[in-house]
């Protein structure tokens, strides 16, 4: 194929005159078809500037995009007018035939998000979790002091926080909450955890108890493959008077093969939250490249997975046993009760199942990715 500008330059005024000259609307879907289609003469253009040199690629390829720009705007131009000079002199069949059978209507379906929050639900409820809800909008006392994180404490870097606005009269607050939201104005946020569901559901039930939390929270952080500033999580918690860390290891084993319906290759480690002592995270093997932190791609090339950030492993969720002060903080004595809470990451469980290696797309709204669910 000829790729010198004179070419480009050609290609495109022929295209232009062409549209021009249309009187159809089924001639000028040819046309589209002729330059822009998938064989289309600009197409085939535009894919033989990779045998190019670079500065020739440079020249050329600007000149060929604007090419098809122009085809583009010249052909809306024309269609718009042809459909209303069709209109216009009744060409449009004015009949209806009623015999023909009837256009079946796209039909829709519920976001891939909501598909895992409902299976993750109907599991633990079947291990006898109870279900319980939190506001978005959230106090600092019930998001960071009441899971013993007070205003000083180092830890709560570890969450950056959108901070409200204060209300003008703190003392009508948005929220209800204990004798200390009455005592102290407090600040408001936007929940970085499903964690305060945690201290409201304690607040009012109980031990024994064991429930799950899924919702919706916010984090103010950069974006890439793994992490969003909105996304969701499912809080977990069970207390009781023998309750120990083997029964969390029990239960999310169940949860995963259930969820996963395989076995699959999971890993705890020690970490550190300020609600639970101890603490760990919990990783799942990376499904992307299993395991390895790499792909090889078609030409044979090393290519580091930036699903799980090269490590082979993605972290999925936060857990341990519930700490003293949090049960000391429900009026719920640490010497009588006990218990573990994890926190999942719904969106991680959702890219593990489907293999989305990009949890913005989850939030893109692109019909094209949300189709295939
Ligand atoms: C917490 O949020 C703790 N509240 C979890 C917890 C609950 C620990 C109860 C102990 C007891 P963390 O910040 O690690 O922890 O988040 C938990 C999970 O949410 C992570 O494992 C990950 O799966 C997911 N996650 C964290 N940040 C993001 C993000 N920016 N985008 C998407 N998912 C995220």
């Amino acid at each position: 194929m000829p790729n010198d500008s004179q070419y480009v330059e050609i290609l495109q005024s022929k295209a232009i005159t062409e549209i021009q000259s249309c009187s159809n609307l089924k001639d000028l879907e040819e046309l589209s078809h002729r330059y822009i289609g998938k064989k289309g003469e600009l197409t085939l253009l535009l894919r033989s500037l990779g045998t190019l040199d670079e500065k020739e690629r440079k020249k050329i390829g600007q000149k060929a995009n604007k090419a098809r720009e122009m085809f583009e705007r010249e052909f809306a131009k024309k269609k718009q007018h042809l459909i209303m000079h069709e209109f216009e002199s009744g060409e449009q069949d004015e009949w209806i035939d009623i015999t023909a059978p009837g256009a079946k209507l796209p039909k829709g379906h519920l976001h891939p998000l909501t598909q895992i929050q409902r299976e993750a639900k109907e599991i633990f409820q079947s291990m006898g979790f109870a279900l319980a809800d939190g506001p978005e909008i959230e106090s600092e006392w019930y998001n960071f002091d009441a899971l013993n994180i007070p205003a000083s404490h180092p830890a709560r870097d570890m969450w950056d926080t959108f901070w409200l606005k204060e209300p003008e009269n703190s003392k009508q607050n948005l929220l209800s909450g204990t004798a200390i939201l009455k005592e102290k104005p407090q600040k408001f946020l936007l929940r970085t955890h499903t964690s305060p569901v945690q201290i409201r559901y304690m607040e009012k039930i109980k031990p024994p108890l064991r429930v799950i939390a899924p919702g919706r929270i916010f984090r103010y952080e950069a974006t890439d493959a793994r992490h969003e500033i909105n996304f969701y999580q499912l809080e977990g918690l069970m207390i009781g008077k023998d309750v120990s860390a083997a029964h969390f290891k029990g239960i999310i084993q169940e949860f995963f093969k259930r969820f996963f319906e395989k076995e699959t290759v999971v890993r705890l480690r020690p970490s550190y939250f300020p609600f639970v002592e101890p603490g760990f995270e919990v990783d799942m093997r990376c499904v992307f490249c299993a395991g390895k932190g790499f792909s090889i791609n078609k030409e044979g090339q090393k290519k580091d997975c930036s699903s799980c950030g090269h490590g082979g492993w993605i972290e999925i969720m936060g857990a341990g046993m519930v700490h003293p002060n949090v049960l000391k903080a429900v009026k719920c004595d640490p010497k009588e009760w006990q218990g573990f809470a994890f926190g999942i990451g719904l969106d991680r469980l959702a890219m593990m199942k489907y293999k989305i290696n990009d949890i913005r797309l989850l939030y893109s709204g692109d019909m094209r990715f949300l189709e295939q669910f």
